[in-house]
């Protein structure tokens, strides 16, 4: 595993996954042009160092996470289906018979023991320490021409609850409004959102702290959709393969990831907003302007040499297309623990999480599919599903032929379309109010006499294996 985010460039950079460009390139609009031709290029494009955004010193990192065999890599996986089943694995620990039994297992409760995150002092983050910076010295991006601003795209926010301690950090993009002022962009569902709830119900400002450049596990830690009040360090230790290294802030009572490049300090304040937007957003669209806390800084931190890791997003497919997919599979076995029945997910790169899911299911009763549609509307951020297409067992969800393939001759319409009401993702400017609007669910699943259907179910047309057998020795003779 890496230990911070230049082992993870380093070793990009010896397998040929990362493309340097020497050039100047601008951060208004250019770069994220360039990393718009990677995104779209086959298999999502190399990762990209800038070595000179116009007017900084400091390089510029983008599409680090942007392709499969990247993923796994910041992961320290071969295959995202591994970590679903060592996931799995972890979930269901048999109880030991014995002495020798229980021996067997102490590798793995070693593993959970060494999640916790520990305190070191004197991070490389901390290797310069300046109270009167202003962000204007960081190569921070505009994206797109519509953009409201330059925007912080990958932050790692940590907050903690003022009443529980209880830590959070998420990924929420910051638009910066002058040198020492951003938006902070934590929608209403998220963690942060829930602490600056808290903090403004006890009339508290809430001390923020943001790291810029983090070692890559933590980086996708903070996007991932963990459950309230369960800590994202956790899951960046299991992912890790170690304890994660964090250093006191310098002006806020928090702590950040020692070997983060670059760390913001500062507060929001309780009662503040500020016109945030528009944001050319992972939907592919602007999203509109909202108001939103505004995050005051108090100091940054950084090393010597830092480097800015930020990400583009935009049309479909991009690197958080990649993220998403990470989550996918290491969430799957532990959504399989209260809904065994879940046999695969797949949420296609144009569905951009919520617009669309597929899921397969080992149906056993009548109603079964409906049963599933709401676990996802009620399951954490899965609620945000807008259209969940649900399909037997035997169909491959990530073939979106085969999909549309069932869909069409499995449903119908007037009888298998279950719509409802409920909260929606914030970006979703298609329904009529913020926050909140319609959702379609669809029964693409074989339907039983149990629900209502007497006639026969057709059988799907498949010739027999002799003829297939011969019909493969004919197609290798014409040499097709
Ligand atoms: C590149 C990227 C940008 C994101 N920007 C935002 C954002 O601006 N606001 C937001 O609420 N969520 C944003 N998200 C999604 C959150 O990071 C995600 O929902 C995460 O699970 C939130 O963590 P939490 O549950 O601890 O709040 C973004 C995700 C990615 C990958
Ligand atoms: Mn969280």
């Amino acid at each position: 595993m890496y230990s911070d985010l230049d082992g993870f460039l380093a070793d990009l950079e010896r397998r040929k996954l990362l493309t340097r460009i020497a050039e100047p390139v601008s951060p208004e609009l250019e770069i994220a042009a360039v990393t718009d031709r990677a995104c779209k290029s086959a298999g999502g494009g190399p990762a990209l160092l800038f070595e000179k955004p116009t007017g900084f010193d400091i390089p510029v990192v983008s599409n680090a996470f942007g392709s499969l065999e990247r993923m796994c890599l910041a992961l320290g996986v071969k295959s995202l289906d591994d970590l679903s089943k060592e996931i799995d694995e972890l979930l269901t620990l048999p109880m030991p018979k014995g002495m020798m039994d229980a021996l067997k297992m102490l590798p793995l409760v070693n593993r959970m023991s060494d999640l916790m995150p520990k305190t070191v002092k004197d991070g490389p983050c901390q290797e310069v320490v300046r109270h009167e910076a202003t962000l204007d010295e960081l190569p921070i991006l505009t994206c797109w021409p519509g953009d409201g601003g330059r925007y912080i795209t990958l932050p790692l926010v940590f907050t903690k609850d003022p009443e529980t301690s209880m830590r959070n950090i998420g990924t929420y993009r910051m638009q910066v409004f002058d040198g020492r002022t951003t938006g902070m962009h934590w929608q209403r569902h998220k963690g942060g959102a829930q602490h600056h709830r808290v903090a403004e119900r006890l009339g508290r400002r809430l001390e923020v702290a943001i790291a810029l450049s983090a070692d890559p596990v933590l980086t996708y830690a903070a996007t991932a959709p963990m459950p309230e009040g369960l800590d994202e360090l956790l899951l960046a230790g299991f992912l890790a393969r170690r304890r994660i290294d964090m250093t006191r802030c310098v002006t806020v009572d928090l702590e950040v990831p020692a070997n983060a490049h670059i760390v913001l300090e500062g507060y929001v304040e309780p009662g503040e907003r500020r016109r945030e937007g528009p944001f050319g957003d992972h939907t592919g669209f602007y999203s509109q302007p909202d108001d939103f806390p505004v995050f005051h800084l108090t100091c940054v931190t950084s090393r010597q040499r830092p480097t800015y890791l930020t990400t583009i997003v935009g049309r479909p497919p991009m690197e958080d297309y990649y993220l998403g997919l990470a989550s996918g599979r290491i969430f799957l076995p532990m959504i399989r623990k209260t809904v065994p029945e879940i046999v695969d997910i797949h949420f296609p790169a144009e569905g951009i999480f919520h617009n669309l899911v597929v899921v397969s299911i080992d149906k056993r009763y009548p109603g079964h599919a409906r049963k599933i549609m709401n676990v996802f509307w009620g399951l954490g951020q899965l609620m945000f599903s807008k259209t969940i297409i649900v399909v037997d067992r035997d169909v491959n969800v990530h073939d979106m032929s085969e999909v549309a393939w069932i869909v069409g001759t499995h449903i119908d319409p007037l009888r298998d379309v279950q719509m409802t009401r409920g909260p929606v993702d914030d970006l979703d400017d298609a329904a009529d109010l913020p926050a909140y609007g319609g959702k379609m669910g669809i029964d693409a699943t074989r339907k039983w006499a149990s629900e209502g259907y007497t006639r026969r179910w057709p059988e799907p047309a498949v010739t027999t294996e002799q003829a297939a057998r011969r019909a493969a020795e004919i197609w290798k003779q014409v040499g097709a």
